[in-house]
């Protein structure tokens, strides 16, 4: 199939799951075109069945607001003509389901019918789409779309509940290339990091306020004040200054380490022994599933989609959301003895393994498949 995808080319879990998706569909034989403002993040090898379309916005002084649907719609109608693509793959209802309804409205002019297959995300629909402003768009954009997924049965209950949807929805859970993140790398840097006697912790975000930055730090500040530990913080936003300061306010900023945004998450977990994930909401909860195939267990609350990717005693522990104290109590229960540790890294990864890239994707090849013999 000729596959249009287009996402947010950030380093969001929703670009991530965009990308990876279609880099696995282009390796069993499709060919993929993403289309968007930037390259992907983790789109680093284009090809023959990989393309990239940039949407161009140009600047016009006379708008206040520069048009970025109708820019995307533009593309999305001359990529489909000029390449003959089948199925637009959406990734967010607002704007990209909405910019792709007015490309097939479009397209139809010509006779040509492109079906359109959305993926919800979470921030459109529990964040975003929940503003009364949005709603009506949010709402059209779905139940206009050829076929809906969802990235969790949590986000699929709450949009039934939060919009008026006449579609079906279809639960596709996120997924993960266990083999990328089943490394042995020979130069794993953990030394540089940490002594021996230290335990790692690691966070990885957009570090936005839903992430609930004050309670990863406040965590640590509990773990490290019992064990040695150092704390490993991922990923760029506006919780990150804040959560500096607070470092600084508690003593600790000599043991923790803000790396920024980072290509390599994949060397960041290999050196972890635990994931903090405490946000105030998650439709799923990617990075949590990254540190599990990593063998990386997982303290988080039990919030949104998260309960359905860490299993309670099992990957990790979930607690409710800003119970700063059970999850202190929870991550020393794990890093303090090296056996409980050891399986609960092993439990992580046996966890991960139910989220296998090979067992997603192709649920998502039918449902393109479905789309087009519906045409
Ligand atoms: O919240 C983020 O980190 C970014 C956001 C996005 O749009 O990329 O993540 C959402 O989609 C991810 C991929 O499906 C999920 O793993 C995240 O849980 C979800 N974030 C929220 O629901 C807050």
């Amino acid at each position: 199939m000729k596959i249009g995808i287009v996402c947010y080319p950030t380093f969001g879990g929703s670009g991530v799951v965009a990308t990876e998706l279609g880099l696995e569909l282009s390796k069993r034989g499709h060919e993929i075109h993403f289309i968007t403002y930037n390259q992907p993040v983790r789109l680093e090898l284009l090809g023959n069945n990989v393309h990239f379309h940039e949407v161009n916005v140009p600047e016009y002084p006379l708008f206040h607001y520069q048009p970025y649907e109708l820019a995307l719609s533009s593309k999305l109608v001359d990529m489909v003509k000029l390449h003959n693509i089948e199925v637009l793959h959406v990734h967010y209802a607002i704007p990209h389901a909405y910019a792709a309804y007015m490309a097939q409205k479009m397209l139809r002019e010509d006779n040509i019918y492109v079906p359109i297959v959305t993926t919800l995300h979470g921030t459109d629909i529990t964040l975003v789409g929940s503003h009364p402003f949005y709603k009506p768009a949010v709402t059209f954009s779905i139940n206009k779309s050829d076929a809906v997924t969802a990235v969790s049965q949590s986000l699929k209950d709450d949009t039934l509940r939060l919009f008026d949807i006449k579609n079906d929805i279809n639960v596709v859970t996120n997924f993960i290339d266990i083999n990328k993140f089943n490394h042995d790398f020979t130069d794993c840097q953990r030394a540089m990091m940490a002594t021996d006697d230290e335990k790692i912790i690691t966070h990885i975000s957009n570090m936005r306020e839903v992430k609930r930055i004050p309670d990863v730090i406040n965590i640590f500040y509990n773990i490290q004040k019992e064990i040695p530990a150092k704390l490993m913080m991922v990923g760029e936003g506006p919780e990150r200054e804040p959560a500096e300061r607070l470092c600084q306010k508690l003593g600790i900023s000599d043991k923790v380490v803000f790396f920024g945004n980072s290509n390599e998450i994949d060397r960041i977990l290999c050196f972890s022994d635990l994931f903090l994930l405490p946000s105030k909401t998650e439709s799923f909860g990617l990075s949590a599933l990254e540190a599990m195939a990593s063998g990386v267990p997982v303290i988080s609350s039990n919030t949104g989609g998260i309960p359905e990717v860490n299993k309670e005693g099992f990957s990790g522990f979930l607690s409710n959301v800003g119970d700063v104290e059970a999850m202190s109590k929870n991550a020393l229960h794990i890093l303090k003895s090296e056996a409980v540790l050891k399986q609960f890294k092993t439990n992580a990864k046996l966890q991960a393994k139910n989220f296998d890239i090979h067992q997603i994707v192709p649920k998502y090849e039918a449902i393109y498949q479905d789309t087009l013999n519906k045409c």
